[in-house]
């Protein structure tokens, strides 16, 4: 699988309306994540409060979506620019590459509800793909 140039033209649109209000995208899909997953919790137990909208949620929302802004920022070389950041999940956090699937769909969830004029079908292909890639990428240092 790969973007297309509409799929990049897409994506990099609706980031610009994303990216201003990472903090409040961040914290409602990991909030729905959290609560709606509950098994996706054992990453984050050394939190002090995982409940939605609570701090360590609000903190950790906003750098996931600094992370997929990094993606944005390398759209033509996922895997390279995701480097660091794959290699932090596969060898410190062994998060299992599942969860990525997970919180890639309360991503859509949230900016669907956020966004319902730009998030066409169009949109949503785009933007599912791209989160797919980045997925791929993050995990692309299991072994
Ligand atoms: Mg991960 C840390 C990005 C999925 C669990 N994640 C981080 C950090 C970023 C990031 C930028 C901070 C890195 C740093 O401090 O240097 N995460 C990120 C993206 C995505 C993702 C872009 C997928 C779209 N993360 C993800 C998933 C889980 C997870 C699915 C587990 C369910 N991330 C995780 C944990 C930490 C990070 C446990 C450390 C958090 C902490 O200790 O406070």
């Amino acid at each position: 699988m790969s973007l297309s140039a509409k799929d990049k033209a897409i994506v990099k649109g609706l980031w610009a309306k994303i990216s201003p209000k990472a903090e409040d995208i961040g914290n409602e899909a990991l909030s729905r994540m959290l609560l709606v997953y509950p098994q996706t919790k054992t990453y984050f137990s050394h939190w002090s409060d995982l409940t939605p909208g609570s701090a360590p949620v609000r903190k950790h929302g906003k750098k996931v979506i600094g992370g997929l802004g990094l993606a944005v920022d390398k759209i033509e070389d996922l895997f390279g620019g995701l480097l660091t950041l794959s290699e932090l999940h596969a060898f410190q956090l062994r998060v299992d590459p599942s969860n990525f699937k997970i919180l890639s769909h309360n991503i859509l969830v949230v900016l669907s509800k956020l966004f319902p004029d730009d998030f066409t079908p169009e949109a949503h292909l785009s933007m599912d793909k791209f989160l797919a890639i980045v997925s791929l990428a993050l995990s692309d240092k299991y072994r």
